[in-house]
């Protein structure tokens, strides 16, 4: 018979140990285990101090709200720090969860209290009797989906005790705080997450996986196991209520607002599954609002730049957001601006009167002006290709919004084209001192498409980077 070798450290003490003996080997395992952290200690201090002294890439993401910025830095990972990307896809999940759960319990309060919708337009119309009576039960059936709303809530916020709503998020929302703790209040719920910068939520939500003994005391695993058992039991049913409603609902709200949201409801069997795992696509899609300025630090996995780190700086972009801005202007190497050129026929969430695009274009005349930027690399990113697209497509005139584009093709391409000149003819004009822009047409969404660009950012800040420190 063949003995089982354990490889557990420390091995078990003999069985017939003595006093004298277990003295012995408890002081040689403290012995150990004191070497063992003074190596850890060195360790960590060596990389500390190669961080200290490698040069370090700092870029900077500006642009108004729901401009794609945290979206391109998800594309950054995932390009250039794929394992690190993946790792981060379960926690992604409960964001899409929450997406998921809050937009239902938002469209129920809408389709069943018709006096508290943002409608532009008035209610009439499909509401059958039937219709009404089909949504009512719906109700009933999805009312769990609330309880669901709290908890993944509480779970994604640092101290268990709820993620903020956002006070913009959407036209039917008043700003209450009272909402931070309980997003279900009976008023129109919040469609949008936001939690605090610097929360680390990521790391918090992959901690509570690897660890049994360090989930903190307000949400258990396996209450999170079990919004997952709730949303698959519904799942039929929030197919059902998009079904019934969906067109009905798109018409109240509008056809541009909680695109991430209808994203997965229109994919809710998938979504919603028991067994469900986000795809790449998912998580570009999950919307989580930033507020205060988030950093990220990136280290690099692809071949040629293996181990250095990039620091990214994403900014919150509502308007009450800027003012922290200013404060990372004067340590960056690159400043990525996103402008949504989807966003000619909007109104800011936060000022109703002004128009998404004439904010844009202020914004980055400010951006461009800037003396504390003078030096850094700035990188312009014309974003929301394929929502231009779709939009100029359905026989949306572009020249309906703005007039000076009057007479020309109502084609995407040509659009993007001409609010390209537009903005490098303000940087030209505004910019402190002659400095090269680089401009790019993207759809953040669109992963294979962004690896050009992606490649083509990095080289150009490299190459910044490395005249900044004379190496070139
Ligand atoms: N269709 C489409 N959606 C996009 C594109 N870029 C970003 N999005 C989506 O737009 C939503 C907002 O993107 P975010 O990256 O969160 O926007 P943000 O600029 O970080 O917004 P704030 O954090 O509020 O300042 C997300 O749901 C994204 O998936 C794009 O090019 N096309
Ligand atoms: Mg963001």
């Amino acid at each position: 018979m063949r003995a089982t070798v354990s490889n557990a450290w420390p091995p078990e003490p003999p069985s017939n140990e003595t006093e004298a003996q277990k003295a012995t080997r408890l002081e040689a395992e403290r012995a150990a285990k004191e070497i063992s952290d003074d190596i850890d200690k060195a360790i960590e201090a060596e990389r500390q101090e190669l961080r200290r002294n490698k040069p370090q890439t700092k870029v900077l993401l500006l642009g108004q709200a729901e401009s794609g910025k945290s979206t391109m830095i998800k594309n950054f990972q995932l390009y250039f720090c794929p394992a690190a990307f993946f790792a981060e896809a379960e926690a992604w999940r409960t964001v899409i969860h929450l997406n998921l759960a809050r937009f239902v319990n938002f469209l129920l309060h809408i389709l069943t209290n018709p006096r508290s919708s943002s409608s532009r337009r008035p209610r009439t119309s499909t509401t059958t009797a039937e219709v009404a009576r089909d949504v009512r039960i719906l109700q009933m059936r999805l009312s769990p989906l609330k309880q669901v709303e709290i908890i993944l809530s509480r779970a994604l916020s640092p101290d268990g005790t709820g993620v903020a709503t956002s006070p913009v998020s959407s036209p039917t929302l008043s700003p209450t705080d009272s909402r931070v703790n309980a997003p279900w209040t009976g008023e129109v719920p919040a469609t949008e997450i936001s939690i605090r910068s610097g929360s680390g939520w990521k790391n918090m939500m992959r901690r509570r996986r690897g660890s049994q003994t360090q989930r903190p005391v307000m949400i258990q695993l396996d209450e999170l196991d079990d919004t997952r058992k709730v949303i698959d039991a519904c799942k039929e049913d929030i197919a059902a209520l998009w079904k019934t409603a969906g067109a009905e609902i798109i018409g109240e709200i509008g056809i541009d607002t909680h695109h991430h949201a209808r994203y997965f409801l229109d994919d809710v069997q998938r979504v919603a599954d028991i067994e469900y795992f986000p795809t790449t696509d998912d998580i570009l899609r999950a919307r989580l609002r930033t507020v205060g300025v988030e950093e990220y630090r990136l280290t690099m996995e692809t071949a040629a730049e293996k181990g250095n780190d990039w620091l990214f700086y994403d900014v919150g972009g509502s308007r009450s957001q800027r003012t922290a801005w200013a404060s990372y202007f004067d340590d960056v190497n690159a400043v990525v601006f996103l402008c949504p050129m989807s966003g000619f026929n909007q109104r800011l969430e936060e000022d109703r009167k002004v128009n998404r695009l004439a904010d844009s274009l202020a914004l980055w005349e400010q951006v461009c002006k800037s003396r504390l930027l003078t030096n850094a690399t700035f990188i312009l990113l014309l974003n929301k290709a394929d929502v231009l697209f779709a939009k100029l497509k359905s026989g949306i005139q572009f020249e309906d919004y703005v007039s000076s584009y009057r007479g020309r093709p109502n084609k995407a391409e040509n659009v993007a084209e001409y609010l390209r000149d537009q903005m490098i003819r303000t940087h030209r004009i505004h910019s402190p001192k002659k400095r090269h822009l680089h401009a790019h047409i993207t759809c953040a969404v669109e992963p294979k498409i962004m690896a050009t660009v992606l490649i083509s950012i990095r080289d150009t800040v490299l190459v910044n980077v490395l005249q900044e420190t004379s190496l070139l």
